[in-house]
């Protein structure tokens, strides 16, 4: 690595994330049946059908991740809590094994150092309330909020941070308007009430962690740099749209009570009655926000509906993902959240790491690519800093090889890799190299 721990200010986060889904293992320990088992059960959704009822089977190997976590010399550990585990009618009686599993998840990482940071939903909505419309229906929020008390009220006392929703953006848009996740849904209505219903989750569940005595509560964004493919005013516009429904919508929502006026001009109309009347709970303060951050899109305007606009191949060189690797987006997006939205808040990247095509060669995987890429974002993150953005953090996504939604298993992300097979874990070049570099 180009860079160590004592190039960054005192007390700078290094962390590695997970969720839920991807790697415990859904099937084991009493967890309901989520809209992610039904979606994964339908032809064509997944690639080869499969699902995270074994995953990396951490339900049962967590105590060894976490040595993983511990040995690397990461300072935080970001992982989230399935909603159908801890409430598998997804409202109702908690399913105790699922309370217990969170509470020792919670005791390993102290036990260790680790300092434990949650995120409370990372897509696995429960199937009883996905039959209910899930993210579509308004209720959704008290649902949510009835959720974070439950698992808030067993194990908050001891979170170092927590940030309610992963990524607003493909919760409602990925889901609901392209159909590649769960619930698979293409309808431009149904997206719109679930933009507006994950922000206002989002706020139900901050305040009822304010009401539990908690601090440290944030919010998690994905976000994409929008880069018109020419000079042309209509490129210009296509990437402004992009940039209203991915990046901007929900920071205006949380930071500023509006959404983009490029955003309301396709969906102003689809939004549910009285949205303007969320923003109270929408804007309850949060004490930081976080950045996840892969990639950029090239945009081109288009002549069809609403967002008139179509993503085209840009020539960056890739990663396994297809996406490009773009790490001035990382500094763009950190300086303009300063300066547009936050402020001093501390920002932490929450996840920003590459998939590559790793396979064990004697024991050993190369993956250089991946340590490129994690320099480069590093260099990104040490330039805001420098140009004081108060950036506190930097979580590498992911531990280890798991469970990449749509994609399966093929994507692997992590820093230890997983034969899905045996289940064995081993770690990667990038994984020592992190590792010396914390420890310098
Ligand atoms: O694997 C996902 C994760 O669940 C959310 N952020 C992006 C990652 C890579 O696609």
């Amino acid at each position: 690595m180009r860079h160590k721990r004592s190039d960054f200010p005192q007390g700078f986060q290094f962390g590695t994330a997970t969720s839920s889904y991807q790697i415990e293992g859904h099937g084991f320990g009493g967890a309901g049946p989520t809209h992610w088992d039904s979606f994964a059960a339908t032809p064509g959704n997944v690639v080869r059908a499969e699902n995270g009822l074994r995953a990396c089977d951490h339900y049962h190997r967590y105590e060894a991740d976490l040595d993983l976590v511990a040995t690397a010399g990461f300072d935080s550990y970001r992982f989230s809590t399935s909603w159908a585990r801890v409430l598998p009618e997804g409202r109702g009686t908690p399913n105790p094994e699922g309370l217990d599993f969170y509470d020792r998840l919670t005791d390993a990482m102290l036990e260790r150092g680790i300092k434990p940071c949650a995120t409370l939903y990372h897509w696995e909505l429960p199937q009883p309330l996905s039959d209910l419309g899930g993210w579509r229906n308004p209720d959704i929020g008290n649902w949510f909020a009835d959720f974070t008390q439950v698992i808030m009220g067993r194990i908050g006392d001891r979170m170092h941070s927590v940030a309610p929703i992963n990524e607003p953006w493909c919760v409602a848009w990925i889901s609901h308007f392209l159909g590649l996740h769960a619930p698979g849904l293409r309808d431009i209505r149904a997206t719109a009430r679930a933009m507006h219903h994950v922000l206002l989750a989002h706020g139900r569940a901050t305040q009822v962690m304010r009401g539990l005595g908690m601090d440290n509560l944030g919010a998690v964004f994905n976000m994409e740099w929008p880069q018109p493919v020419d000079d042309s005013a209509g490129a210009a516009r296509a990437a402004d749209t992009y940039d209203g429904y991915y990046n901007r919508f929900y920071l205006d929502g949380v930071f500023k009570g509006r959404y983009p006026d490029s955003v309301l001009a396709g969906m102003e109309q689809h939004l549910p009655k009285g949205w303007q009347d969320d923003f109270p709970v929408i804007q309850t303060p949060v004490d930081w926000c976080g950045i996840n951050y892969y990639t950029r899109k090239v945009l081109a305007p288009n002549d069809g509906p609403w967002p008139h606009l179509d993503e085209v191949e840009g020539p960056l060189p890739k990663t396994f993902m297809d996406w490009e690797i773009y790490p001035e987006g990382l500094y763009k997006f950190l300086k303009r959240t300063a300066a547009e939205y936050t402020g001093d808040l501390p920002l932490f990247v929450t996840e920003n790491g590459m998939a590559s095509p790793d396979v064990i060669d004697d024991g050993v995987i190369r993956d250089p690519a991946r340590i490129a890429y994690i320099n480069d974002h590093l260099d990104s993150v040490r330039r805001a800093i420098a140009e004081g953005v108060p950036v506190q953090g930097y979580f590498i996504w992911s531990l280890m090889d798991n469970y990449e939604w749509a994609l399966g298993y093929e994507k692997r992300f992590g820093l230890v890799h997983v034969d899905f097979d045996s289940l064995e874990r081993t770690p990667k070049e990038s994984y020592h190299a992190v590792a010396r570099a914390l420890k310098e």
